[in-house]
Order: structure tokens, then sequence, then C-alpha cells
């Protein structure tokens, strides 16, 4: 059976992109798969945040992973602090990544490009080294991911085979990133040539903004030149991300989506989508509502952890055994 794992990190408010190229899909493996979808709490310390904030993204996290119908029951839903085998197997992996790749990386370059050296944490330039230990550690072989984090899992598919070129063929399992057909990468609704993020809030679409505010949003989201719904991506950015955005959350494909707008002036256009956007968020919310009130996302995450600990102590034990650290329980 595939082992799926995943992880969101609670840096904020979750947007629309997040959850169109990620949490929504996470549940579509539960049925066929063994799942394990983690909260990503120590990557949300890779940049400064408030505690009492963290804390907060991290109950709504678990409750939004509750809410988008991950089953307790069939996926194992658990903090990435819960499980110190992450920390210790970090500890052993960043030997085995290096200084220069690691300052390549897309993502490490665009959150450091405005902070000063010495501002620079060590947690935000090793990102990846924590990230391939998540990873590795379940033995996963499927990655849902947003097209941003592809880079990520390519970086732990170096370090799976140097280490198991150097240590022996089954040290490590060799992972694969899943990415969606339509909406691996949605855009700000302000300006259609960035990437929708839930740190940088401009025209984004937050998963707890009220009803008025996501239709408002998505009327005055930036359109294009001339009046045909049409997916372009080049010449009509805007509308391409609308069409995506629709897309994805009805489960159509892009030319059904255009198919359907056929004849649409841009206003007419808009107001569906934000119907589409409306009508899926809103009992969304009541789910999320519910489940922050009964906190029933706390047994969740403790049995979760619990669960998933089994699997990443194995994991640790072959690798410091691999290395050649000594068990001391064992020798
Ligand atoms: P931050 O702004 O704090 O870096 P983020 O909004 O980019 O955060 P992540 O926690 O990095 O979100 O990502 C969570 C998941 O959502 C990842 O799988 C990522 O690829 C996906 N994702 C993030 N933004 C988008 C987007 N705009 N479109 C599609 N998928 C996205
Ligand atoms: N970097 C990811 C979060 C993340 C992750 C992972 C995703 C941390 N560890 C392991 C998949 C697998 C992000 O969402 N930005």
């Amino acid at each position: 059976m595939a082992r799926i794992l995943s992880g969101i990190k609670p840096t904020g408010n979750l947007t629309l992109g997040n959850y169109i190229g990620a949490l929504k899909h996470f549940k579509d493996f539960q049925d066929s798969g063994e799942v394990y979808i983690f909260i990503a709490d120590l990557h949300a310390l890779t940049l400064p945040i408030d505690p009492e904030f963290l804390r907060n993204n991290i109950r709504d996290l678990a409750a939004f992973y509750l809410a988008s119908g991950l089953d307790p029951k069939k996926a194992t839903i658990f903090t990435q602090s819960s499980v110190p085998e992450h920390a210790e197997l970090n500890a052993i992996l960043q030997n085995y990544l290096y200084m220069g790749e690691l300052s390549r990386m897309t993502q490490f370059k665009e959150k450091s490009k405005n902070m000063k050296d010495s501002a620079i944490g060590l947690g935000l330039f090793a990102y990846p080294v924590l990230m391939a230990a998540d990873i590795v550690l379940y033995d996963a072989d499927i990655v849902p991911v947003g097209e941003d984090q592809i880079q990520h899992v390519e970086i732990t598919r170096d370090v799976v085979n140097r280490i198991n070129k150097r240590y022996g063929k089954d040290t490590l399992v060799l992972p694969n990133y899943k990415i969606n057909k339509v909406g691996a990468r949605i855009m700000s609704l302000s300006d259609p040539t960035v990437k929708m993020s839930k740190s940088d809030p401009k025209g984004d679409i937050f998963l707890r903004d009220d009803m008025k505010t996501v239709r408002k949003k998505i009327m005055s989201a930036v359109t294009d030149l001339g009046s045909e719904v049409k997916y372009d991506k080049e010449n009509k950015p805007g509308i391409s991300n609308l069409l995506t955005i629709y897309a994805s959350i009805k489960e159509v494909s892009i030319e059904e989506a255009e198919a359907h707008f056929v004849g649409y002036r841009y206003g007419d256009f808009k107001r569906e989508v934000a119907d589409a956007v409306v009508a899926e968020l809103e009992l969304f919310q009541q789910r999320y509502q519910q489940i922050i009130d009964s906190k029933e996302y706390l047994p969740v995450l403790r049995e979760g952890a619990a669960r998933a600990k089994l699997i990443a102590s194995k994991t640790l034990k072959r690798v410091q055994n691999a290395v050649g650290l000594l068990d001391i329980d064992n020798d």
C-alpha cells in the first residue's frame, strides 16, 4: 500500500491557494493509501512569529485538516514537534546536504532576499533538510504538494540517492511529488503574476474570510484587456487564474470551464466564480467552527503523534544503524 505524506506550515491564515493546491486533495488518498498529514510547526519557526499567533495557527490548521474531510480513523494527523524523531533525523541528514545547493533553493532566495545576513536564521537556510527528514521518516512514496514545493521534494530525492548509494539501497525510500493537473499554483487576485501566499496577504482569499469579503475580493480581482473568458496565462493571467479557481472547485478541466463560460461578460463570469467559492467555503467554515469549539482536534493530534512515532522511530533506528551509530540496547 502506498504511503502518502504531506504537511503545511502554520504561519498564518490559510489561503484559497493552500486549499486548492494542497489541503483539498489530501483526503483523496485516504481510501487507497496510508496517509500521514502533519502540521509543520517547527518549519513555522524559520521566520519570526509571535508565540500566541503560532499556537492559534496550529489549532486552526488541525481544524482545517479535519474540516477538509480527512478522517482521523484513516489518516494519521499530527504535529511535527510532537514526534521528536523529525529533529533527530534532521541532525543526521544535515550532513548530506550542502551549502551550495541549499543557497540555490528558490524559497530560500525569495524569503531571504530582503533580509540582512545577520538576520537570516540557520533554520531558514536549512529548511529543506528538515523537510527531507519529514518525508523519509515515514518511508513516503507520494508527497502531494503545490508547485512551489516541487524543488523541496527534488532535493529530498537527491539526499535519498546520496545516502542509499553510500549505505545501501534500502536505507531510505525514494519519494515522488504529486501535483494537481489544475490549481497547483493559484495566483494573487490583485496581481496575477505572483503566487497567492499566506505571508503576503494582498490579493488573497483566506479560508476564514466572511462570505461577503470573499465575494468582494473575487468581484474586484484584476482582470485583463479584452472581453472573452479564455485561458491564456501569458496574455490573460487574471482571467486564467479565475478559471483555474473555478475548475478546481468544481472539479472539472480547464477546457470544460472555458466551454461553460463561452459568451459570458467578465462581470457575470466573476459572479459565478464567487458563487462556486462561497458554496464550497461556507460548508467548510461551519465544520471548522464546530471543530474549534469542541476541541475535537486535540485527541486527534494526540493519537496521531502516537501512531506517527511508531513508524518514525523504526526509520530513525534504521538510519542510525546504517550510518554507524551504536545501538546500545542491541549491540
Ligand atoms: P508562506 O507564505 O508562509 O510561505 P504558503 O502560503 O506558500 O506559505 P505553505 O505552507 O508554504 O503556504 O504551503 C502549504 C501548501 O500549499 C504547499 O503544498 C504549497 O505548495 C501549497 N500552496 C501554497 N500556495 C499555493 C498557491 N498559491 N497555489 C497552489 N498551492 C499553493
Ligand atoms: N514546505 C512545506 C511544508 C512541509 C512539507 C513537508 C510538505 C514541511 N515538510 C514534508 C510536504 C512534505 C510547505 O508547505 N511550504
